[in-house]
């Protein structure tokens, strides 16, 4: 399936694998580019120099085309952009914040810039700035979130930019794709679903409590401090929204979900670490390859719009 997206990034699929932080590692990455979609390496909160290792570390696993993800409330931001110039990543997406300052050296190396985007303001905004295209992100996603839904937010943000969107947030299958496609997306990013992925090297632990989730087994904590962040319920999650119910300050919240992602990622800690995931959770049944996976959406959603039988 062409559209401008798979163009412009030069891959075979319009799915774009979500630059999580310590998910989205060079494992994850290096099998979703070679199953013929984009893997991201999620830079999060990591050292400057371990980036450039993972982008190493991809390049040797393929050929193909690999992004990064710049998480932008990370102080390293800028060091991790220098990075990414100096190893010659051409894709970069970027997530949580404003990337506008670094879009000029970006264009200027050739890198097609594409933020992650959770309003109609922003994405024009980034429209204005010269990037490629935008990742217009619904709350249903896992991780921090914006607060409108990919069912009005997509079509909001592809009707205000000429620019390619790509929709993000509770699409996991065929239908999700295709649906996304309906409302204006020229491709998705999945997060969720390629957590579970068998080259993912996300703690077992951590992968069931996604493939056991059902659909109301995610909440957001931190909307009263303005990082929303949306994980599976557990007893991290109840304590924090009590924590923040009683009026704690952001300091005690930090101190709290210091290193807990890295918990429940590395150590499968499903009772203190916080386990990011969308609300697509309910649906994400199984670990399957990235090949698997890419395939089965694929023909679910050529199907359906379609392309083919
Ligand atoms: O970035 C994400 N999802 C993330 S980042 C992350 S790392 C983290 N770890 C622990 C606690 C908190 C975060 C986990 N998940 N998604 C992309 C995204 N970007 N969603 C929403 C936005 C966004 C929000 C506001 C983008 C731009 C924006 O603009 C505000 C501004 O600065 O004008």
């Amino acid at each position: 399936m062409k559209t401008r997206i798979t163009e412009l990034l030069g891959i075979e699929y319009p799915i774009i694998q979500g630059g999580m932080a310590w998910v989205a590692e060079h494992h994850l990455a290096a099998a979703v580019s070679k199953a013929g979609g984009l893997g991201i390496i999620g830079a999060a909160s990591a050292p400057a120099e371990v980036v450039r290792e993972e982008i190493r570390k991809a390049k040797k696993m393929t050929d193909k085309p690999i992004g990064v993800n710049i998480m932008l409330m990370n102080p390293n931001a800028p060091e991790v952009a220098r990075v990414v110039l100096e190893e010659g990543v051409k894709v970069v997406t970027t997530g949580a914040g404003n990337p506008a300052k670094f879009i000029r050296d970006f264009k200027e190396a050739g890198v097609k810039v594409i933020p992650v985007v959770a309003s109609v303001a922003m994405a024009k905004m980034m429209e204005r700035c010269g990037v490629d295209a935008v990742v217009a992100e619904g709350c249903e996603s896992g991780g921090h979130i914006g607060s409108s839904t990919t069912m009005c937010l997509v079509p909001q943000v592809a009707d205000a930019v000429q620019i390619p969107v790509i929709a993000a947030g509770g699409i996991g299958d065929g239908r999700g794709f295709a649906a996304a496609f309906m409302l204006g997306a020229e491709a998705v990013q999945m997060g969720t679903r390629f957590v579970v992925a068998e080259e993912s090297i996300v703690h077992k632990n951590y992968k069931e409590k996604i493939i056991k989730a059902k659909d109301i087994d995610s909440e957001v904590t931190g909307r009263s401090t303005g990082h929303p962040v949306r994980q599976i319920r557990n007893q991290m999650s109840r304590k924090y929204l009590r924590l923040e119910k009683e009026g704690a300050g952001l300091d005690e919240l930090e101190h709290l979900t210091l290193g807990s992602l890295r918990r429940a990622v590395m150590d499968g800690d499903v009772v203190n670490g916080t386990l990011m995931a969308g609300q697509i959770a309910g649906m994400v049944k199984r670990e399957q390859t990235c090949r698997e996976m890419i395939q089965e959406i694929m023909q679910e959603a050529e199907s359906l719009l379609g392309k083919k039988g």
